[in-house]
């Protein structure tokens, strides 16, 4: 095409033309971004990776700001990798254009262009504006340079500005959007620096240095506190376990890994006592565990939760502050953490399963607490709650009111708003169970699990099974949940849901008893009930 008369718009969608023919869809895959992104075989990534370059740098455009994409598949096998968007406050991708991007990312080659357009004009920007950018980031994963490659190319066709900031954490992502678009210091020497500066200042010195072991999933969570690790040195001894030097990514370790198998990860010689933690592929989720008596205790998002909750509860009223403050948890939340924070006044709600929807709802305390069981979470300080919090530390005179207040602003610098982040909650834990001399027994004592038995059951179509009631009840198919009572009913104190699963194609089954035999045989009957119940409605179809 020569240069003359031609406009930016045709040049621009040339370039797309040009470059979308290396990015054929590969028959036969339907590509869909599920509860947090998309996730598949990395050998069939690319032309999804690229789509999404160009969708996220409309979205950049719109937003006129800058736009993340991770590129993970968090804690899925090292032959797999997935795409996260993030949106410029550091939050996951709005409902909205996550559609758009199942969309635009099952949209042949030859359709690319008008389908562009399309959406431009539906989202109201043109294809040439000149605002925004995209900072692209991956984990440790082989395919994540060409998987990174490709999603920029979508972006330079859209002549949107690329910023690859290579191997980072996904929380490192979301803080870095976040902290670029609020023009505060933004790379990853700046989270390393502002993190442990924040940890120092609250956690202070102690006679003897506890030695915290961290099993890193053999992912980018051991980049992450390599980095970390000489900066702390003087106060915490951090020893990396399953680094990948020597395994494979999220094999026999991680925190999805511990705690489906609800046993210890291998890969960390363990000393009775010592405060061990587990964190995933990407290092957005982690657990606690200790060994007592050569018995593996793991303390998951519930303990998590109770812990951050139950500290920041007492400050807030030390410091005589009036912030709500309040707990979000899914329907995977243990009954005895539930039960727990209940008895100890502080609210508690549940919400669909998935980061997106409990950060959405913390949102609506002043302090809001958001765990998953799995170990995603952290607390959210609204505004009102900073400027309270900020402008009480500096007027309070009083001894045990102004000592809480500033633990208070301390904590709010120790903790990643942006998302939960397994490596700063470390930090948190372990500055928590520092400065109320809290043992792990102690913390684990606080309340006793109700054992749990969850299930995958493979049906034939999960989209038939629908919920309601933040997914604790079936609303179809028809008498489906009827059916789950009657089974429940059969055991005492028990609990049971069926819901499908934003990232595989399953079912998952949850029960919660008051005997580990009764957890496990109500799983059973409720999955062969439910796979029964479902083969039956598809034979009469
Ligand atoms: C994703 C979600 C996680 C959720 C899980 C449920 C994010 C960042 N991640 O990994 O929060 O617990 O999906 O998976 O939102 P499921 O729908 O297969 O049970
Ligand atoms: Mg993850």
């Amino acid at each position: 095409m020569s240069g003359e008369g031609v406009s930016p718009l045709e040049i621009t969608l040339e370039s797309i033309r040009a470059t979308a023919s290396s990015y054929n869809l590969v028959p036969g895959v339907k590509y869909a971004y599920g509860t947090a992104g998309f996730r598949c075989k990395a050998e069939i990534l690319a032309p999804a990776a690229y789509r999404m370059g160009l969708l996220s740098a409309l979205r950049a455009k719109s937003a006129k700001a800058a736009i993340g994409v991770m590129v993970t598949a968090s804690h899925n096998p090292p032959e797999d990798n997935g795409l996260k968007v993030v949106e410029p406050q550091g939050e996951m991708l709005l409902p909205r254009w996550e559609n758009y991007s199942t969309q635009l990312s099952n949209t042949d080659s030859a359709s690319l262009v008008e389908a562009l357009k399309d959406l431009s004009e539906e989202v109201d920007v043109s294809l040439t504006s000149a605002r925004g950018k995209i900072i692209v980031g991956r984990d440790t994963r082989d395919s994540g340079p060409l998987i990174s490659a490709a999603v920029a190319a979508g972006a330079h066709n859209l002549q949107c500005k690329v910023e690859d900031i290579g191997v980072c954490t996904t929380p490192q992502l979301h803080w870095i959007v976040k902290q670029t678009n609020i023009s505060k210091p933004n790379t990853i020497e700046d989270y390393y620096r502002t993190f442990s500066d924040s940890f120092i200042n609250l956690y202070g010195k102690s006679e003897s240095k506890p030695s915290i072991k961290v099993d890193c999933a053999n992912g980018v969570g051991a980049k992450s506190l390599r980095s970390l690790a000489p900066l702390l040195s003087d106060y915490i001894d951090l020893v990396i376990c399953n680094d990948g030097s020597n395994g494979k990514l999220n094999e026999n370790c991680g925190a999805d890994f511990v705690k489906l198998m609800q046993n210890a990860p291998q890969g960390v010689n363990y000393s009775e006592n010592e405060h061990c933690y587990t964190i995933d592929g990407d290092a957005d989720r982690s657990l606690f565990f200790f060994f007592q008596d050569h018995k593996f205790n793991m303390l998951d998002g519930d303990k998590i939760a109770t812990l951050f909750a139950g500290f920041l509860n007492t400050l807030i009223h030390e410091a005589e502050l009036d912030l709500s403050l309040g707990v979000v948890q899914t329907a995977y939340a243990n009954g005895s953490s539930t039960s727990y924070l209940h008895s100890k006044g502080i609210p508690v709600v549940c919400v669909p399963t998935g980061v997106k929807h409990l950060h959405k709802k913390a949102e609506d305390f002043d302090v809001g607490v958001y765990f998953e069981a799995n170990g995603h979470g952290t607390v959210l300080f609204s505004d009102t709650a900073m400027e309270v919090i900020n402008k009480r530390a500096v007027q309070e005179t009083r001894k045990i009111q102004q000592s809480a207040v500033t633990r208070l602003v301390a904590f709010t610098k120790l903790i990643n708003t942006a998302v939960g982040d397994a490596v700063t909650n470390i930090l948190a834990i372990e500055t928590i169970l520092k400065l109320c001399n809290l043992s792990p027994q102690t913390w684990n004592n606080m309340y006793t699990d109700l054992p749990y038995r969850q299930l995958k059951i493979n049906i034939r179509d999960r989209d038939i099974i629908k919920t309601r009631d933040a997914e604790r009840k079936i609303s179809s198919p028809e008498g489906m949940q009827e059916k789950i009572d009657v089974l429940v009913s059969d055991y005492s104190n028990a609990r049971c849901f069926v819901r499908p699963s934003g990232t595989e194609n399953c079912v998952r089954v949850h029960a919660e008893c008051a005997t580990q035999r009764e957890a496990d045989s109500l799983a059973m009957s409720v999955g062969s009930m439910v796979f029964d119940f479902t083969e039956a409605l598809h034979s009469r179809l």
